[in-house]
């Protein structure tokens, strides 16, 4: 749960490369019907307020190193909204991520963590904004390690920084 008014919250200065202007979403399912939760959760952004115009392909990804072992290929896929077209502040739409997956069936409290999910809705990036607040840090804390997070990220702007470093994006992964 977020707190208003916890953590902090800085915005740095965008510039060329910058996503400052979006706000992008990463879906990841792996129970059921991967490709039915994903569809889920782009029609509950919309209709909730997140209108997403940028969408990535939907990858099929093994499960990353740490993961729960014996659990099957995620459905991973990058949406991006203009933060004009964002009716959110950053807290209430990690709840309607949230609520999205809890339609998806998605239980927590018989889940181990990083087990497997119907969904999963995580916020990558809030525009230039840094967040560091009980329940929301963002820009995501893991994005930068996962190629089909950063892969659709340089496609659509090659160059980003990282909003918190400052730091290129590179496909390989780290900062
Ligand atoms: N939270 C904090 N910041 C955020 C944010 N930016 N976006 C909090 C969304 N949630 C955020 O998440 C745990 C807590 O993170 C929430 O209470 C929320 O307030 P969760 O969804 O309950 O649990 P989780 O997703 O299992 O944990 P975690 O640590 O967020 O895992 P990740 O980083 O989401 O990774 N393999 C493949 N191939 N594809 C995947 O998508 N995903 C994971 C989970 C593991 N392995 C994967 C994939
Ligand atoms: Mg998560």
């Amino acid at each position: 749960m977020v707190r208003p008014g916890a953590g902090t919250v800085n915005a740095r200065g965008g510039g060329p490369g910058a996503a400052g202007g979006w706000v992008v979403v990463a879906l990841g399912s792996n129970l059921g019907d991967r490709a039915a939760h994903l569809e889920g959760a782009r029609r509950g952004l919309f209709a909730g307020g997140f209108r997403w115009t940028l969408a990535s392909p939907v990858e099929e990804t093994a499960p990353l190193p740490g993961s729960t072992p014996g659990q099957g290929p995620y459905l991973n896929q990058l949406l991006a909204a203009r933060r004009a077209e964002v009716a959110l502040d950053p807290a209430a739409l990690l709840a309607l991520g949230q609520a999205l997956e809890r339609a998806a069936g998605r239980r927590r409290a018989d889940q181990s963590r990083w087990g497997p999910r119907t969904l999963d809705v995580d916020i990558v990036l809030f525009g230039e904004l840094v967040i560091d607040a009980p329940g929301l840090v963002v820009p995501h804390p893991r994005f930068v390690a996962r190629p089909f997070v950063v892969g659709p990220l340089l496609r659509w702007w090659p160059g980003l920084r990282h909003p918190r470093t400052g730091v290129l994006l590179a496909a390989g992964g780290s900062v």
